[in-house]
């Protein structure tokens, strides 16, 4: 399911003379600077954001999906499609599994995604759905519910995402519910935050010494009055009360809409407690729109913080990189290469930062000269360096451009029927 090295390589050659124009004009436009080009371009190699197994398929609204050709049917193709993102790409060197969306034998998905040069990340847990034969309903929370036997039951069911994890190499749990209310008297907030910390201690008691739990939290969302895990704050507090292995995930699509977000990393990173990130874009809410599609500059100041931080705490600094989005007009694989490259971006775009220059303007209070310092950076058109890593790599030069040569779409949607149907539904 590959996509055939020699098309990639024919699609390479139409754009490699001009991708070496650009590179060079770039590089002596950063030597200037002194800023060495070929280091940045290992840094680029180097940088890695995984993919979410559930993003490969068409997501939807709450009003409507609109299936797309060639959808993955089970977490073996998805795996096809996560392979293909990474081979063109080589940003996207893993996935994050989802369970039981993608249930599967351990040893079996390990082949396929070794076959398809892919290892795992995060495993993800879904208690705010009911599944078949589930005894007991999520309808009014899972972690946090009164009833203590479907509490139990949201613990086991994390507990058997680590187990499945531990056989696939994973390293990491992520845990995002749903659980909260709908109206003011619903639940008693205290108490309900209590059963969930209670909850969240014997999961965390199952983890492996070299695992991390990441919290994530999301303001609204199921729960449209109160959630449990509404805020960083909240978060932050669940990741204190369980200890050292626990952290903070960003979600950047979980906030009120002009929060500032790369302030939050920057508390939570201060305090040990940034565990990691799924980038999207929003507008409104949580829209879960292509990574860099509204607000590129965000994102850069994201990574802004980030680079400081890495240069700050050195390798101890490994904060985990995933995508979370949803793809309802788009091929869900151009949408994540497109946004995979975008993270990408952000990231050499902020390593340009003159950090030195900066502190200066800061201790002299030139607010002016701050701004415009971050500024050139994000001005800095680095598609040539992102480029010429992925050439380095084996990857294409234009993704896009090749994945649409390839027809991969359509040879896949020969064997992958149609899905029909106008349920709705969040993915
Ligand atoms: C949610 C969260 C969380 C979760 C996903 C499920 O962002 O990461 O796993 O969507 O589709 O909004
Ligand atoms: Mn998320
Ligand atoms: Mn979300």
């Amino acid at each position: 399911m590959r996509i055939a090295s020699d098309l990639i390589q024919k699609n390479n050659l139409s754009c490699q003379s001009a991708m070496e124009a650009d590179y060079e004009a770039l590089g002596e436009h950063l030597h200037r600077n002194s800023i060495d080009i070929a280091q940045l371009t290992r840094r680029a190699g180097q940088f890695g954001v995984a993919i979410p197994s559930w993003g490969v398929g068409t997501g939807g609204t709450r009003f409507a999906r609109f299936p797309g050709l060639g959808e993955p049917r089970h977490v073996f193709d998805k795996l096809d499609d996560c392979g293909v993102i990474q081979q063109l790409t080589c940003a996207t060197p893993t996935v994050s599994l989802h369970i039981p969306w993608d249930d599967a034998e351990p040893n079996e998905l390990k082949e396929k995604a070794a076959s398809v040069e892919l290892n795992f990340d995060a495993m993800n847990s879904n208690t705010f759905q009911d599944q078949t034969e589930q005894r007991h309903s999520y309808k009014f929370g899972s972690l946090s519910h009164n009833d203590s036997a479907t509490r139990e039951q949201a613990v086991e069911h994390n507990i058997r995402c680590i187990e499945i994890g531990k056989s696939l190499g994973s390293k990491a749990l992520t845990v995002w519910v749903g659980d909260g209310s709908n109206f003011p008297g619903q639940t008693h907030m205290g108490r309900q935050f209590d059963r969930y910390l209670d909850a969240m201690k014997q999961v965390y008691a199952a983890l492996p010494d070299d695992w991390q739990l990441f919290t994530e939290h999301k303001m609204y969302e199921p729960a449209f009055y109160s959630t449990i895990v509404q805020d960083w704050g909240s978060s932050y507090l669940i990741a204190s009360e369980l200890g050292e292995k626990a952290s903070c995930l960003v979600d950047l699509g979980h906030h009120a809409p002009n929060v500032n977000i790369e302030m939050i990393v920057s508390r939570l990173a201060r305090f040990g407690k940034l565990g990691g990130f799924h980038f999207n874009d929003s507008k409104y809410g949580d829209d879960d729109l292509d990574s860099g599609s509204i607000d590129p500059y965000r994102l850069f100041l994201v990574f802004n913080e980030l680079v400081e931080l890495e240069l700050q705490q050195g390798d101890a600094f490994q904060p985990a990189y995933m995508l979370d989005q949803s793809h309802n007009v788009t091929d869900p694989i151009e949408s994540l290469m497109s946004s995979a490259m975008e993270v990408q971006r952000a990231f050499i775009q902020a390593s340009l930062v003159d950090r030195e220059a900066l502190a200066n303007y800061q201790l002299d209070n030139d607010a002016l000269m701050a701004s415009q310092t971050l500024k050139q950076a994000f001005r800095t058109n680095v598609d040539p360096i992102l480029q010429f890593s992925r050439l380095q790599s084996g990857g294409a030069i234009d993704p896009i451009g090749a994945y649409r040569e390839s027809q991969y779409r359509q040879t896949v949607s020969a064997e992958r029927p149609l899905v029909t149907g106008a349920s709705g539904g969040i993915v």
